[in-house]
C-alpha cells in the first residue's frame, strides 16, 4: 500500500478508534521478561554486556507462579486503570508467547507457558482493554543488528518481525493497542516496511490503535518519563516508571508517591493525554509491595474523583492560568480545581472570566458558598485542613455558564 493512501485510511477512522482510549485516561504498563530474574533493569543484558549464551541460561530457570497476570489485572482495575500494555518481547528478544518465529520463547523454554495468553485472558476477565508492547530492536536475533548492513539479513529480520506481529494480531482475539518500541537499527519506515507491517496489523485488527515508534506517527505520541502534551489535536500518552526502572529492580529505593502519581494524572488530564504507569513484576510475577501499596491507595482516590478524571476533557493550555494552590482540568462548562496546597477555609481565584453557577467539593458533592465579582471568585466555608487523606489532593468542581476561561497575565492589569 502507498504511504499516502495508508495515512488517509488511518486518519479517516482515527477519531472513532481512539474514542475509548481518550475516555480511559489511565493504563498499566507491564515490563516482564527474563531480565526480571536479575533484578537490575530491563537493559541489564546490554548495560553489563552479558554474553548471549550466558543470558540464554535465564530461559531455563524462569519459574513464575500460577497466572500472575490476574493479580496485575485485578490491581489495575482497582487502581482505576482502564487498559494494560504488556511486553510481549523486550529488547532481550525472548518471546513471551507461543511463536513459530523463534525457539527463544516461553513455551519452548521455561516457564513452558504462553504468558501472553495468560495476560490476555486476565485482561478480559477484569474488563480491561489489551495492549501489546513489541520491541522492534532485538539483541538476541542474529540479524537484529546485522540487518543494518546486510540486505539478506534485513530481509530475514523483517520476515521474522512481520511474522511476530502477524501472530500477535491473529492468535489472541481482539487486541486494542499495538505499542512498538525502539526501531533500531533501521532508520526509516521504509527500511522497516512499517506501512506494510502496520497495514497488516490493521487488516487483522481493524480497531487497533498504534503508537508512534515504528517511524510513523500513527495514532498517538509517547513522551517517556516526562509529561508533555503534544501539539493540539494530536493524541499522546505519557509512560512513566514507578521507580526509575521498567523491569523489576528491587534495589531501586526511589518510588514515586501516591501523591506524585495523582499529580501526573492532573497533568495528563489538563493536557487531554493519557498516563501509562509501569509495574515491573518480580520473576515469580508478583507485584512489588511498594507498587501494590501505592496503586491500592490510588484506587481509592480515583474512585472518589472519577468524574474529573475520565471521559472527554478539554486542554487547559491557553484557557486557564496557573495558581499557587493547585491546577485546573476542564470538561465542557465545568472547571475542576485540583487543590494540592490547601489554603484553609477560604480559597480565592482571580481572573475567572466565566460565571460560576455552582461550586462544590467533588468527593462529597457538598455545595460551597461563593461570591464572584468581576475579577475574583471567593469560596468560603471550606474545611480548615486539606480534606483528602489519600494524596492531599481535593478537587473543587466549578460549574460555569460557558466554557471556563481565566485571564491573569503577567502584570496586574491584563493587556489585551
Ligand atoms: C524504551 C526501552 O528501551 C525501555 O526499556 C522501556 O521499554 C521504555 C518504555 O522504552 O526506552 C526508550 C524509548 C524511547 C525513548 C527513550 C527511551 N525516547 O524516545 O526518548
Amino acid at each position: 500500500m502507498e504511504l499516502n493512501e495508508y495515512l488517509q485510511q488511518t486518519a479517516a477512522t482515527r477519531a472513532e478508534r481512539m474514542q475509548w482510549w481518550h475516555d480511559a485516561r489511565f493504563g498499566m504498563f507491564v515490563h516482564w521478561g527474563l531480565y526480571a530474574q536479575l533484578g537490575r533493569h530491563e537493559w541489564v543484558m546490554n548495560r553489563e554486556r552479558i554474553p548471549v549464551a550466558e543470558y540464554e541460561k535465564l530461559a531455563e530457570t524462569w519459574q513464575p507462579k500460577e497466572r500472575p497476570a490476574r493479580e496485575w489485572a485485578r490491581l489495575a482495575k482497582q487502581a482505576g486503570m482502564k487498559y494494560m500494555v504488556m511486553t510481549t518481547k523486550h529488547h532481550e528478544g525472548f518471546c513471551l508467547w507461543d511463536t513459530q518465529q523463534t525457539d527463544y520463547n516461553a513455551v519452548k523454554h521455561t516457564p513452558h507457558r504462553d504468558l501472553v495468553r495468560e495476560y490476555v485472558e486476565a485482561c478480559r476477565e477484569f474488563g480491561l482493554k489489551i495492549g501489546f508492547y513489541y520491541s522492534l530492536m532485538d539483541w538476541h536475533h542474529p540479524d537484529g543488528a546485522l540487518c543494518a548492513t546486510d540486505e539478506a539479513a534485513r530481509r530475514r529480520f523483517l520476515d521474522f518481525t512481520q511474522g511476530c506481529v502477524r501472530e500477535l494480531c491473529s492468535n489472541y482475539g481482539k487486541i486494542d493497542i499495538l505499542w512498538y518500541d525502539v526501531a533500531w537499527p533501521l532508520k526509516s519506515a521504509d527500511k522497516w516496511e512499517s506501512v506494510k507491517m502496520n497495514a497488516m496489523a490493521r487488516q487483522l485488527q481493524p480497531h487497533i490503535i498504534i503508537d508512534n515508534r515504528s517511524w510513523l506517527d500513527e495514532d498517538f505520541g509517547t513522551p517517556e518519563e516526562h509529561v508533555t502534551a503534544e501539539k493540539e489535536g494530536r493524541a499522546w500518552e505519557a509512560c512513566m516508571t514507578f521507580n526509575g526502572s521498567w523491569g523489576y529492580m528491587p534495589i531501586s529505593p526511589d518510588w514515586r508517591s501516591t501523591r506524585e502519581v495523582v499529580h501526573l494524572l492532573n497533568t495528563v488530564t489538563a493536557g487531554s493525554g493519557n498516563l501509562l504507569l509501569n509495574i515491573g513484576p518480580a520473576p515469580d510475577g508478583s507485584v512489588p509491595p511498594e507498587a501494590v501499596e501505592r496503586l491500592t491507595a490510588l484506587g481509592q482516590w480515583t474512585a472518589q474523583n472519577q468524574e474529573a478524571l475520565y471521559g472527554q476533557v478539554e486542554r487547559t493550555q491557553g484557557r486557564m492560568e496557573w495558581l499557587p494552590t493547585g491546577s485546573w482540568t476542564i470538561k465542557g462548562n465545568t472547571a475542576y480545581f485540583w487543590c494540592t496546597r490547601w489554603p484553609g477555609e477560604t480559597l480565592v481565584i482571580g481572573g475567572l472570566r466565566s460565571k460560576v453557577v455552582k461550586a462544590s467539593l467533588l468527593t462529597s458533592g457538598a455545595p460551597l458558598a461563593f461570591e464572584q465579582t468581576e475579577n475574583r471568585l471567593v469560596l468560603t466555608g471550606l474545611p480548615a485542613a486539606q480534606p483528602d487523606a489519600i494524596a492531599g489532593v481535593t478537587i473543587l468542581k466549578l460549574e460555569c455558564d460557558s466554557a471556563p476561561r481565566q485571564a491573569l497575565g503577567t502584570g496586574y492589569v491584563v493587556l489585551e
